[in-house]
């Protein structure tokens, strides 16, 4: 059995990093089920392989597919990734993957949170999640680290950290009773100082309107820099966006971090509303069990949905004239990285974006896991 911890990272010195911070790489799930994915997943595949290819120009990329499409990634990703072949029920692995930890020494653990497809048997977004529950035992086991496994659901794209000791959250997201609801909000800020290694938790209302992941932050407003924050916005007072991204910056201007310090709070102005076409819902399978795709609906379309690789930024376009707006934006944020805008509608048709499909490991010295058993 691989070394499985009953300590807290805080406790043995671990905190999660920023994402700026250095990579040794980053991890993905292959996309396939196409009750999720429209036109069995083919152009969901495209968009994946685009976002894999972008960011192993800049850090090695690990995409974990199941078995019956190895060959088909394989032959779609670019040689430089490393393809493995992996069980999942989906392709989220911001979520249903690892948080990696690290320490002053340059070690480098892992945090198997339990996951429940959002929402559980009440109203998580398909069934069943077994096999998406173990991506992060299974990845961590992959990078011969020691895990921790606290009894708590969390999905890596509801917390966002500066490194220093801040986290940003929603209640919208871990208050939510189909989450964790025997825990109080008390109990929750423990578990994110305990785990994360935070003294400070900030928290916002709601996120972005209508996503179905229940006000993930990494959709909403992220770090970008130690006193720095991104918040998605938009100026039109009718759009249902407007009320809860303005709630949200009162809190942030409101807000101090772990240092004290007062946030600086960059807006990140949204794309034109994007629906859901009828071509684009009618290639999609219907099952029961999997939220449904109809015509009509508006989608959770966002620019805080970017990756932060070693020297590069890779973020969703939707082919809207805030593109080139949020692209400025994005490169006046990190100007010492390359800013690679990738297609984005096929991932958000599938609930998410650029950050939801990916997975950053720290940069880190050793793992110490012993790998040889020593002599009796
Ligand atoms: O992190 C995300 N945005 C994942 C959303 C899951 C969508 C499943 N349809």
């Amino acid at each position: 059995m691989p070394h499985l911890l009953t300590t807290t990272p805080h406790a043995d010195g671990f905190r999660m990093p920023a994402e700026w911070e250095p990579h040794s790489g980053c991890w993905m799930l292959w996309p396939e089920r196409s009750d999720n994915w429209r036109g069995g997943a083919k152009p969901a595949q495209r968009a994946f392989a685009a976002v894999a290819a972008a960011i192993t120009l800049h850090e090695p990329v690990t995409v974990c597919v199941s078995p019956a499409q190895y060959l088909v990634a394989r032959a779609m990703l670019d040689p430089t990734v490393r393809v493995v072949e992996m069980t999942s029920n989906d392709s989220w692995i911001r979520d249903c993957g690892p948080t990696f930890v690290v320490n002053d020494h340059g070690d480098m653990r892992g945090i198997d949170w339990k996951f429940n497809a959002w929402g559980g048997l009440e109203d998580g977004l398909y069934f069943p999640w077994d096999q998406d529950d173990l991506v992060g035992e299974k990845v961590i086991e992959l990078e011969r680290a020691a895990r921790y496994a606290p009894d708590f659901i969390l999905e890596g794209g509801s917390i966002d950290v500066d490194g220093e000791g801040s986290v940003i959250v929603t209640e919208q997201c871990l208050l939510n009773h189909d989450r964790n609801p025997g825990l109080t909000r008390e109990q929750i800020e423990t578990n994110l100082r305990d785990y994360l290694g935070c003294k400070t938790v900030i928290w916002l209302e709601n996120g972005v309107y209508l996503d179905e992941t229940k006000g993930h932050t990494d959709n909403f407003s992220r770090f970008v820099a130690p006193g720095e924050v991104i918040l998605t916005w938009t100026d039109d007072a009718d759009d249902p966006q407007y009320a809860i991204s303005a709630a949200a910056l009162k809190r942030l201007e409101a807000a101090t971090d772990a240092h004290g310090r007062k946030l600086k709070i960059h807006k990140l102005h949204q794309p034109a509303p994007i629906l859901i076409t009828a071509d684009e819902a009618a290639g999609v399978d219907h099952v029961e069990g999997t939220l449904p795709r109809t015509p009509g609906d508006r989608l959770a379309a966002s620019y805080v949905n970017f990756y932060i690789g070693n020297g590069v930024i890779v973020m969703p376009a939707f082919d809207d004239p805030m593109d080139e707006r949020a692209q400025s934006c994005l490169a006046a944020l990190f100007p010492s990285r390359r800013i690679i805008a990738v297609p984005g509608r096929e991932i958000l048709l599938g609930g998410g974006n650029v950050h939801c499909i990916t997975q950053q490991q720290p940069k880190a010295l050793s793992v110490p896991l012993p790998s040889v058993r020593t002599a009796a």
